[in-house]
Formats: structure tokens, sequence, C-alpha cells
């Protein structure tokens, strides 16, 4: 098998102590440009904020404020107060870019300026990590100047939700800590082979039977080892509940339901539809299933197709809904005679042409629902969907490269710098796949995308940013989310983030230091490092 898992299901370890001085100023991702001055701006048990005219018009800075009361709640209490006493005044200024912001710290308090509500978010957070506490247990910030601004707009992490269902609890406590680290696309990983785990209101049968598996389940009644059904599923109230959660800290949901391929959670919940009952293929896709794949042949599969678009494009208000496309396996419609007959009559000679069929009608519903396609690398083989859609590329930099020679947008997802389900190292104790090799901090942090194009290449605006991920075969709980995260994702935020000349492997060890307090407050099970 392709994965070779590595499955621990150990007790946890603890927490290590903070033994090594927090770097003083010790943001991550490194800011673009940082003044350092004599003194600090000391908290007192409750600050003053202010906000311009302009801003209080057109509302940019409320969830910027709404989210560092929550995040300070441990050291302050913020509270509106309009007038020159503030200490925390956020101002708008026109002259900054979408998701730029400049931040001042002098002994009178914070001013922080931005243009829109993700630059005031993006400040915020730099604010957040500026927080340290002082000999006389007070909080303080030390006086700086920054101007920041980010380097790709877009900057993700996908969360496998379906090989193992997570919670809404844990989705939006990491969802926040992306916040954290400047992170603004949030991919959701929703359906699978092993649990569909999104509402639809047509067909409450996804979720009935295709999100849970074990006794008494359709899905897999045998799993021995589980005493009782297991999974879940998001309800569609839910959902627009971890939506709002996400916008208010500057965070975009992409959906993902992933087909053709990776469908046998729907397929065993809608037989009536998705199944053909003369088909006698054979297929074993790289997870070993052999009844995971829909037929771009049956007049069912078109009725699933669009019925659960139309759900999805009116739930999610992004711009992308994401298809998935990956892993059909080879030889999948050989033996249906009506694939066959479909390609004769259309004049496919190949499975790839045959899937570009059903890809095309997808991307066409998402079109006049207002929504551009995302895909994974396959969406593009055989050029069959159109340019619009945007690649996600996860096989490797040489791959991502051709992409963007033949004129798709791409987010850069190679596996081998960006999969934190693979493991760190080789430790006999260490839990993740190594299908790519193993993934150390060091190598995330050392991925510079697209290397091979020359920084000034016209090619890089096909570029939209740069994604991690996080599938779940080997991922359970939220300890073991937190340990395969913390501390890779701060790496892969920075690259995403941080300009290329600024990167620096020792400055970003010495600054992780500084996150230990981050994580020992919000009780993140880090990796220890
Ligand atoms: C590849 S990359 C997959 C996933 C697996 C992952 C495990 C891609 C589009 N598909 O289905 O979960 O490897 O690392």
């Amino acid at each position: 098998d392709i994965l070779q898992i590595k499955l621990q299901l150990d007790e946890q370890q603890p927490i290590d102590k903070i033994t090594a001085e927090a770097a003083d100023i010790a943001v991550i991702p490194k800011v673009n440009s940082l003044k350092v001055h004599d003194g600090e701006f000391v908290i007192s048990a409750q600050l003053a904020y202010s906000v311009c005219a302009q801003l209080a018009q057109n509302d940019h800075a409320t969830a910027a404020i709404n989210w560092l009361m929550c995040e300070l709640s441990y050291a302050t209490q913020l509270t509106a107060d309009n007038n020159a006493q503030s200490n925390l005044r956020l101002l708008d200024d026109s002259d900054l870019a979408d998701g730029e912001y400049a931040l001042t710290v002098d002994d009178s308090g914070v001013t922080l300026k931005a243009s829109t509500a993700s630059g005031f978010i993006h400040g915020a957070a730099t604010l957040l990590q500026l927080v340290k506490t002082s000999e006389g247990a007070q909080y303080v910030i030390s006086c700086v100047e920054i101007s920041d601004k980010p380097r790709f707009g877009y900057r993700g992490l996908m969360l496998d939700c379906s090989r193992h269902f997570h919670s809404i609890a844990t989705v939006k406590r990491l969802i926040n800590q992306m916040a954290h680290y400047k992170l603004n696309h949030f991919h959701w990983h929703f359906t699978d082979d092993e649990g569909w785990r999104l509402e639809i209101n047509a067909f409450p049968q996804l979720t009935e039977i295709g999100a849970w598996r074990g006794p008494g389940t359709q899905l897999d009644p045998q799993f021995s080892h589980l005493t009782q059904k297991y999974g879940g599923f998001y309800t569609q109230e839910e959902v627009n509940e971890v939506i709002e959660y996400a916008s208010q800290r500057g965070i975009t949901i992409v959906p993902e339901i992933d087909i053709p391929g990776h469908c046998r959670a729907a397929i065993k919940s809608l037989p009536e539809l998705l199944v053909d009952p003369d088909d006698g293929s054979q297929y074993r896709s790289i997870q070993a299933y052999t009844d995971n794949v829909l037929s771009p042949a049956l007049a069912g599969t078109y009725h699933f197709l669009d019925t659960v678009i139309d759900e999805v494009c009116a739930l999610f208000p992004a711009p992308y809904v994401h298809i998935g496309a990956d892993e059909v396996p080879k030889g999948v419609w050989e033996k249906s005679a009506k694939c066959q007959q479909l390609m004769a009559e259309q004049g496919y000679e190949n499975e790839v042409e045959l899937q570009g069929h059903l890809l095309r009608h997808v991307e066409k519903r998402l079109k006049h629902n207002g929504k551009r396609m995302f895909g994974w690398e396959e969406v593009k083989f055989g050029d069959k969907v159109s340019k619009e859609t945007v690649v996600c590329s996860w096989i490797s930099e040489e791959a991502a490269l051709a992409c963007v020679q033949d004129g798709y947008d791409v987010l850069l997802q190679p596996s081998k710098y960006t999969y934190f389900d693979l493991v760190q190292d080789y430790a006999a104790d260490e839990a993740g796949v190594d299908w790519a090799g193993a993934l150390p901090l060091q190598v995330a942090y050392q991925y510079e995308p697209l290397a091979a194009l020359n920084q000034d290449s016209p090619l890089r605006q096909h570029i939209l940013g740069v994604q991690c991920a996080l599938w779940s075969e080997v991922v359970l709980n939220q300890d073991r989310i937190d340990h395969m995260l913390f501390p890779r994702l701060l790496a892969n935020a920075e690259v995403s983030w941080s300009a290329a000349k600024d990167k620096n492997w020792d400055d970003f060890c010495g600054r992780l230091e500084g996150q230990k307090q981050y994580f020992k407050r919000n009780k993140i099970n880090y990796r220890h490092f």
C-alpha cells in the first residue's frame, strides 16, 4: 500500500515547561519592517480603544476589535472610549493596500492603521503576539514601529474532516489559531470515502447513512474494533456559525465536495441514484476501495451533483468551490456498458476525456452559481476543463510549474513541503504517513514557492498563494491535530506571508521560542522543539 501508516495512539506527553526566555519581538510570520525603540507600553486592567470617524462608518475595524477583546481577555478588558484618552487607536489609512497594516507602539499606547477589515485583523494578530509578561507580572508591549503586508493573497489550510470527524469546537479553535498566524482561507474537506460530513437538505441520507461507520451502520458494519457507531456531521446551521466565526477573523471558508473519486460514502448513501446495477467494473483506488467512483454515464449522478452543488453554493459565500477530481483509479469505467456507450457517442478516446465530460458539467453548474471551480492537480490532466479552474497543485513543484506554463492559476500545495500528515521524523513513536517522505519543520520552512521561476516572471501572476493540508487518516483527535500542525503550520504561514529575502531559519527558530506562551495559554499540544 502507498500509505505506510504508523498509527500511534499512545498517551499524550505533557506540554513542556517554558524554559528558554521568550524572544523579545517574536512575531510569526516575520513582519516586513520592524523598528524597536526603548521603552514599553504597560497594559492596565482596562484598555480604552477608539476608532476614527471613517472607520465608524465603514465598519472595517469592528471584527478586529471584537477579536482583540476575546483574545486579550486574559490580560485586560477592552472598552470603547472615543476621546483623546484612548490608548488603542484605530485609524483608516487609504494609502495602505488590502491586507496591509501599520502598527506603532509608544509608551502612551498603540496606533493601528489599515484600509480594510483584513488589514485590521492582521494588525491585531501582530499586536496579540507582541504582548508579554514583565517582571511585576504586568502585561506590556515593547515600543515598536511595524509596517507589514502579505506576499501571497491566498494563505490556506486544509483540514480533512471525512477520514475522521472533527467537532465544530475543534474546527473553530483551529480557525482562531489560523488568524493568529495570518492565514486567510480554510479549505474544509467535507466528503471522502470514509464519511460524508455536510448536511444536504435534499438528500438527508448522505448524513444519516454516509456519516457513520462501525457496528449497525451501512458504511462499514464490519469494523470490529468499534463498539458503537462512529462519525458525525455538520448541520447547515452549524456551518453557518463557522462561516460567520471565520469571517470575523478575516478567514474565507472554501468547501470541498470530492468527486468523482473518493465518493464511497455518497454511493453507499444514495445507491438508487449512484449505482448502476449492470456495471461490471472492477477497480481498486489508491486507498484500496473498489466502490468509490461516480459514473459519468448515469442520469442519477448529474441529479446528485447539481442538487449538491446548488446547496453548497447557496450555503458558502466564498467565490470558490473545490470539487476534488483527484485519484480516480485506472480502468474504472472499462467494464461499464453505459460508460462505453457514452464514450462512443461523444467520440472520447480515453477515461480522462470521459472524466472531463463530468468535470465540465460541474464547472458549468458552478459558474452558473457565480463560483469558480477549484480542483486537485488531476483536474487539468488532458486539458479537460477551462483555464478559469484553479489547480491545487499537490504532486510536485515541477507539476506546479507545468500548470502555470499551461495558463492555469494555481494554489501551491506540494505534498513533500505542505502535507502535515507526513511524519516529522522517523523516530519509532512519531505519528504520520510517509508516502512522500518525512517532513521535518525545517523542510516545511525552507519551501520556496516555484523557486525555478524567476522572481519577475509574468507567470508568477498565476500563483494565487500557498496552502498546507492536514489529511486525517491517522489524525483522530484534537491532540493529534495539534501535534501535526504545531509548529509546522507556523513555518508554512511564514512561507506564504513573508518576503523570500526576509526568511531565515535561525531567526525563525528564535521567534518560535516566543510562541510557546501562546501555545501554553491555549493548551496547544504542540510537538516539542
Ligand atoms: C493524497 S493529495 C490524497 C488524500 C490522502 C493523502 C494522504 C490528494 C488530492 N489526495 O486522499 O488523504 O494523500 O497523505
